[in-house]
C-alpha cells in the first residue's frame, strides 16, 4: 500500500483522502502486479452484494448477470444464509473428518433427501467433487462391474468443461484448457457433443466404466444438446451396465428451471456432481450424490478432504438448498428464463445471430461489429449501461442472472441489452 503512495507521490497527510479515493484502476492495477495472470477480467472491482446487484469501488450499481457462474443462485448475500453463516462461524468451524461433527449428518440427511439419493460425499470445490466422482466410478468398475484392473476407461465429450485440475484437464479439447500441461492422464476416451450415434457406439465397447457429461455445456456457450440426448445416454448406460454421471456443477440447482437440468428430461443419473450454487455462493461447498452400491465401494482412508463436510460448509449448504425451495426458484426460473429468451428473440438486430438456453442459464451469439470488434465489447458497454455480463469464447454471451430476479427486472434488463445491441454500428 505505501509503495502505491510513494509512487502516486501522495505526502502522508494525503493518504487519508486517497484512501477514501480508490477508484476500480487503482485495485485492477494491485492485481495486475501482485496476482498471477490466469484472469483477464472485466474492468470493474466490486465491493459490495445484495440480491441481483452489485456495486462497484465507486459506488455504482449494477444488475449481476453472470452470478458468480451460476453460484449466486440465492442471490448476493441471502439474509437468511449469511445468518446462519454467522451463527455457525461463531459455534464451530472445523474438525476435520477425524470426527464426528454435529452438523454433517443432518446435512447429509437433508441433502439425499432432496435429490433422492442413498449417500452424499462432501468435498469443497467443484473440480474435487468431478475428481471423486470419477475415482468413485473406477472403483465401481473393479469392484462391482469386474472390469480386469487398470482397464477402466471413462467416456466424456468434446468442448466438456469440468475444471483445473490434471486429471480433469487431461480429457479437455480446448487447447487453453490443456496446453504445456501434459503428460496427461490416461483412461479417458473423448465423443464428439450431442452426437448420439457415437456415444452408442462409445458406450458398447467393453471396460467402459461411466459416462460423464454437463446436462448443458456451459463454458462451451451454453450448448443445450437435442432432445432425446441425455435419455439416450441413460439407456445405453443401463443396458451395458455403466455408470451416467451428471456434472450438474453449473447447471444444478434450479438454474435452468429444473432442480437438476437432468430432470428436463426425467434422468436419473448415477452420479451427480454439484458445487457452485450449493452454498448460495457464500463458501465453496460441493458434494457427490449416488447410492450405496456405487458409494460404499470408497472405503475409511481411501478419500477425503480436510474441509469436506465442514461444519460451517455443512449448515450454509443446508440453509441455500432451502432457499431454492421454500422461495419456489426452480419455477421462478424457468418462468423467467421464457421471458428472458422471448425478449432477446425479439431484437431486431442483424447483430444477433442465436438466442438459447434453459431457465436461467442463457446466452447470445454476437458476430463481429464495427471495426473488429466482438462480443467482449458488447459486455463493455453493458456494464457502462448497469448491466454485468461475461463473454464466452469470441462470440457468444452468457446471461445468468440470480434466479430471485423479478419479471420487472428481467424486463428491465431485457430493456437495456436490447438498447445497447440496437445502439451499436
Ligand atoms: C473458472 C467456465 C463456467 C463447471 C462445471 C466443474 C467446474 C465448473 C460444469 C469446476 C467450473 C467455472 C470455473 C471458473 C469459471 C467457471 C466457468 F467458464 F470456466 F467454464 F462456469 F462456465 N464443472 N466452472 O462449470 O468447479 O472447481 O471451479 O468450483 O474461473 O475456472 P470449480
Amino acid at each position: 500500500m505505501l509503495l502505491y503512495y510513494q509512487k502516486i507521490g501522495k505526502t502522508h497527510c494525503e493518504q487519508y483522502i486517497c484512501d477514501m479515493n480508490k477508484g476500480n484502476q487503482y485495485y485492477i492495477e494491485l492485481e495486475d502486479k501482485y496476482g498471477a495472470h490466469n484472469y483477464h477480467p472485466l474492468p470493474v472491482v466490486l465491493e459490495r452484494g445484495e440480491g441481483v446487484f452489485v456495486w462497484d469501488v465507486e459506488g455504482k450499481k449494477y444488475y449481476d448477470f453472470l452470478s458468480a457462474y451460476s453460484a449466486m443462485n440465492q442471490g448476493h448475500c441471502h439474509p437468511r444464509i449469511i445468518n446462519v453463516l454467522k451463527s455457525q462461524a461463531e459455534k464451530l468451524t472445523l474438525t476435520s473428518r477425524a470426527f464426528y461433527n454435529s452438523v454433517l449428518g443432518e446435512f447429509e440427511q437433508y441433502i439425499t433427501d432432496y435429490f433422492g439419493y442413498d449417500k452424499v460425499l462432501p468435498m469443497n470445490s467443484g473440480v474435487e467433487a468431478v475428481e471423486t466422482a470419477l475415482k468413485l466410478c473406477r472403483k465401481w468398475a473393479y469392484e462391482v462391474k469386474g472390469v480386469e484392473e487398470n482397464k477402466a476407461k471413462i467416456i466424456v465429450v468434446s468442448e466438456n468443461f469440468h475444471g483445473r485440475t490434471m486429471g480433469v484437464v487431461s480429457f479437455s479439447t480446448d487447447p487453453d484448457s490443456y496446453s504445456g500441461f501434459g503428460p496427461f492422464l490416461p483412461g479417458f476416451e473423448v465423443v464428439p457433443y450431442n452426437d448420439i450415434e457415437a456415444m452408442t457406439k462409445a458406450l458398447s465397447q467393453p471396460n467402459v466404466a461411466g459416462v460423464m457429461v454437463e446436462p448443458i455445456q456451459g463454458e462451451a456457450g451454453v450448448i443445450v444438446p437435442q432432445d432425446g440426448y441425455l435419455k439416450s445416454i441413460r439407456e445405453h448406460c443401463t443396458k451395458n451396465n455403466i455408470l451416467f454421471i451428471a456434472d450438474e456443477v453449473q447447471t444444478g440447482i434450479a438454474r435452468t428451471g429444473r432442480m437438476l437440468a437432468c430432470d428436463h428430461e426425467e434422468v436419473r443419473p448415477d452420479i451427480v456432481v454439484l458445487g457452485k450454487a450449493l452454498s448460495g455462493g457464500v463458501l465453496p461447498v460441493s458434494a457427490v450424490l449416488a447410492d450405496d452400491e456405487i458409494m460404499l465401494c470408497i472405503k475409511p482412508g481411501e478419500h477425503g478432504s480436510t474441509y469436506g463436510g465442514n461444519p460451517l460448509s455443512s449448515a450454509v449448504a443446508m440453509e441455500a438448498l432451502k432457499v431454492i425451495k421454500e422461495e419456489g426458484l426452480v419455477d421462478h426460473a424457468e418462468a423467467m428464463g421464457k421471458i428472458f429468451r422471448q425478449r432477446m428473440s425479439a431484437i431486431k438486430s442483424d447483430l444477433i445471430t442465436d438466442v438459447r438456453g434453459k431457465g436461467l442459464l442463457n446466452a447470445i451469439d454476437i458476430q463481429p461489429f464495427g471495426d473488429g470488434k466482438t462480443a467482449y465489447d458488447v459486455c463493455l458497454l453493458l456494464r457502462d449501461n448497469g448491466l454485468l455480463a461475461k463473454q464466452t469464447h469470441v462470440h457468444t454471451i452468457r446471461f445468468a442472472p440470480p434466479l430471485v430476479i423479478t419479471e420487472e427486472q428481467i424486463n428491465l434488463c431485457a430493456d437495456i441489452i436490447e438498447s445497447t445491441i440496437t445502439g451499436l454500428v
